[in-house]
C-alpha cells in the first residue's frame, strides 16, 4: 500500500516557486511503517494516475482556488480503488462538498498534523469515519516537515512555518476564523532545525509560511498597559520575547541565507523589531497594504493600516531597515474609482516596494465579507456554467467570473482590465531593473528581474486574464523562466556531517 499525497493544481509550471509545505509535513506524519509517502505537486507536473494503485490511500489537499481539480484527482483516485482522503482550509470549510464532488472516504478539517496517522490506521482497518476534527493543533505537536522527501532540483524556496494563527480580524481573509486568533509560536529549535536541513540540501531562501510574522504589535502592549490587565501583558511579552530569540537564532545561520514571511504594516512602528529583522536577514515581507485610502481601508475591516503620505512613509520604513517589501493590493473595493488604480500604481512606486501584487476582491468562503456577500444574493445568486456564483471555485477555471461584487461605479471588465494595466505599468521592464537596484550584484539583480517577470507571468497572466491563449502563453512562458530563475537562488549544499553551522 502506497500513501500519496497531492497538490492539486490545473496548470504545472515544471519548476515551483514555494515548497507547498503541508505535502512534507503531512509526509513527516505519516507513519514509518507504511513506506515512503509519495508527493505530487501538481505546480511541477500532474499526477500519473497509472501509479495510483487499488488499495493505495490518496490525501489531497485543498484551497478554494484548486477545490475543483482536487476533486478531478479524488474522484479519478477512488476510480481506481484507492481510499480518498480530503484535508486543506477549503475541506475544512466545505466537508460535505469533497463527498459530494471528490469522491471523498473522508475529510479531515483543521490541522493534520496528529490526526493524519490515524485516519491512516483506520483505513487501513476499514474503519474510517466520514470526518475527523483535526482541530487547532497546538505548537509543541507541530510536525515538522520531511525534507528528504522533496523531488530533487524542483523548487526555489524551502517553506517552514514558526506561528500559526492571527490576533487580527480583516474582512476579507478566513485565517483568524480557522487558524484562529490565539498565536501559536513553534519552538525556536524545532524552525531552526528545520531550516538548517533546508540549507544542507542547497536552500539559500526560506519562506518563513506564517500568517503573520508580527502577532503583537507595540499598540497591543499599549493597550493590555491601559487596561492594567498584567496576565494579558505577560502573555504578550512572552510572545514578543520567543519572536526576539527567534530572530537571534536566524541571525547566526551563515550569512548568506535570505528569509521571507508575511507581515502587517504595524511593524513599521516597531524599530527594534525591524533592527532585529535586519539582523535575522529577514530580507522580504509581504505586507497586505490592501487600499490606499481611508474609505478602501474602511471597507476591508483594516484601520490599524495607513492611507496617503502616511502610508508612503510607513512602507519606506522597511526598506530604510533592510526589509523589502512584497506590497499586496485589492481592487473592486466598492470605495474604489477609476482614479483608484493610477494612484495605487503611484504609492506603489513612491513606497519603494521591490514586489506588488494586484488582486481582485474574491470573496474566498470563511470570510466576514463571503457571509455578507452570500446572504445578500440570497436564493437567486446567478449562475456561470449551472453553477451558483456563491460557489464560484466549481465553475470550470476558463469560465470563472474574475469579479463577483457588483461595483456600485465599474463594470467588472472594467475593474480587470485596470488591474491588468497596473500589473503591466508596476512590471514593465524598465521600471523592474530600476527596481533591482535594491540588490547589491550583476547576479542578484538578474535573478530579481527573473523573479519579477516570472512572479507576474504566475500570478496576473495566468489568474487575471481572461483569454485562454494568454493564460497558456503565459504558462510556456513561467516554465522557460522558471528553470534558470531556480538555479539563481540555490547554492551549493552543505555536507551532512560536520559542524557547518
Ligand atoms: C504561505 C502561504 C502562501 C505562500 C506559499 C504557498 C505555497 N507554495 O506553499 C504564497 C505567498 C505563494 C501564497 C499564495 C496564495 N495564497 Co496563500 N497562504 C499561505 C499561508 C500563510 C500558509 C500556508 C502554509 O504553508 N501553511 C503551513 C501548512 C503546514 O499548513 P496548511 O497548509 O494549513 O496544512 C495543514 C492543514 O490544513 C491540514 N491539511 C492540509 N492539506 C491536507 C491534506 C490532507 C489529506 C489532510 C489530512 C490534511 C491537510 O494539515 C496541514 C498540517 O496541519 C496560508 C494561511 C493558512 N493559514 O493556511 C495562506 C492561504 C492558504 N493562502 C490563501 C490565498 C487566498 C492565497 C492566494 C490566492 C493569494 C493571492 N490572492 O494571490 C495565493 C494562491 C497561490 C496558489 N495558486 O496556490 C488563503 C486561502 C483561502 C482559501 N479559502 O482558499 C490562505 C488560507 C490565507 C488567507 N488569507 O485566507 N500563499
Ligand atoms: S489578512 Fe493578515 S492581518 Fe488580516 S487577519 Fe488575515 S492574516 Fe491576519
Amino acid at each position: 500500500m502506497t500513501v500519496h499525497l497531492v497538490n492539486p493544481s490545473h496548470l504545472s509550471f515544471g519548476v515551483g516557486v514555494i515548497t507547498p509545505r503541508w505535502l512534507f509535513v503531512l509526509g513527516a506524519a505519516t507513519p514509518t511503517v507504511y513506506g515512503r509517502p509519495r508527493i505530487v505537486d501538481e505546480t511541477l507536473e500532474p499526477l500519473d494516475l497509472d501509479t495510483v494503485d487499488s488499495g493505495d490511500i490518496v490525501g489531497i489537499g485543498i484551497h478554494t482556488g484548486n477545490a475543483l481539480r482536487g476533486y478531478e484527482v479524488g474522484v479519478a483516485a477512488r476510480a481506481r480503488g484507492a481510499t480518498v482522503v480530503f484535508g486543506g482550509i477549503h475541506a475544512t470549510l466545505y466537508p460535505d462538498e469533497a463527498h459530494d464532488l471528490g469522491g471523498a472516504h473522508t475529510v479531515v478539517r483543521g490541522d493534520g498534523d496528529v490526526v493524519w496517522p490515524v485516519v491512516i490506521d483506520h483505513a487501513v482497518r476499514g474503519t474510517l469515519q466520514r470526518c475527523y476534527e483535526g482541530g487547532r493543533v497546538d505548537a509543541d505537536r507541530f510536525v515538522p516537515a520531511r525534507w528528504d522527501l522533496l523531488p530533487p532540483g524542483r523548487y526555489m524556496w524551502g517553506s517552514v512555518q514558526t506561528v500559526r494563527g492571527c490576533p487580527k480580524h480583516c474582512s476579507f481573509c478566513s485565517v483568524w476564523r480557522t487558524d484562529g486568533q490565539k498565536p501559536r509560536q513553534r519552538a525556536v529549535d524545532s524552525v531552526i532545525a528545520e531550516i538548517i536541513e533546508l540549507r544542507r540540501q542547497g536552500f539559500r531562501f526560506v519562506a518563513l509560511a506564517d500568517d503573520n510574522f508580527y502577532p503583537v504589535a507595540l499598540a497591543d502592549l499599549a493597550m493590555a498597559e491601559r487596561q492594567g490587565n498584567a496576565a494579558r501583558l505577560d502573555q504578550l511579552r512572552e510572545l514578543r520575547a520567543e519572536r526576539f530569540e527567534l530572530m537571534a537564532r536566524l541571525a547566526e545561520l551563515p550569512p548568506d541565507m535570505v528569509f521571507f514571511t508575511q507581515i502587517t504594516m504595524e511593524a513599521a512602528e516597531d524599530e527594534t523589531f525591524l533592527d532585529a529583522m535586519r539582523r535575522a536577514n529577514i530580507k522580504g515581507a509581504l505586507v497586505g497594504v490592501e487600499a490606499v485610502t481611508p474609505e478602501g481601508l474602511k471597507d476591508v475591516y483594516k484601520g490599524f493600516n495607513y492611507a496617503g503620505e502616511a502610508l508612503v512613509e510607513r512602507l519606506r520604513k522597511f526598506r530604510q531597515h533592510g526589509v523589502h517589501v512584497l506590497g499586496s493590493f485589492i481592487f473592486g473595493l466598492p470605495s474604489d474609482r477609476a482614479s483608484t488604480f493610477d494612484a495605487t500604481a503611484e504609492v506603489a512606486e513612491r513606497a519603494e516596494l521591490a514586489f506588488a501584487q494586484f488582486v481582485m476582491l474574491t470573496p474566498y468562503p470563511g470570510t466576514v465579507d463571503f457571509e455578507a456577500w452570500e446572504k445578500k444574493l440570497g436564493t437567486d445568486p446567478g449562475r456561470v456554467a449551472g453553477i451558483p456564483l456563491t460557489r464560484h471555485w466549481l465553475i470550470p477555471q476558463a469560465h470563472r467570473p474574475k469579479v463577483y461584487t457588483p461595483h456600485p461605479v465599474m463594470t467588472a471588465d472594467e475593474i480587470r482590465a485596470r488591474t491588468q494595466a497596473v500589473w503591466d505599468r508596476f512590471y514593465s521592464l524598465p521600471r523592474i531593473w530600476v527596481r533591482s537596484r535594491c540588490t547589491p550584484t550583476l547576479r542578484s539583480r538578474l535573478a530579481f528581474v527573473l523573479i519579477s517577470k516570472l512572479y507576474r507571468q504566475m500570478y496576473a497572466n495566468t489568474g487575471i486574464a481572461t483569454d485562454s491563449a494568454r493564460v497558456s502563453r503565459a504558462n510556456r512562458w513561467a516554465r522557460v523562466i522558471a528553470r534558470p530563475c531556480r538555479r539563481l537562488f540555490m547554492a551549493r549544499p552543505l555536507p551532512v556531517s560536520g559542524n557547518a553551522m
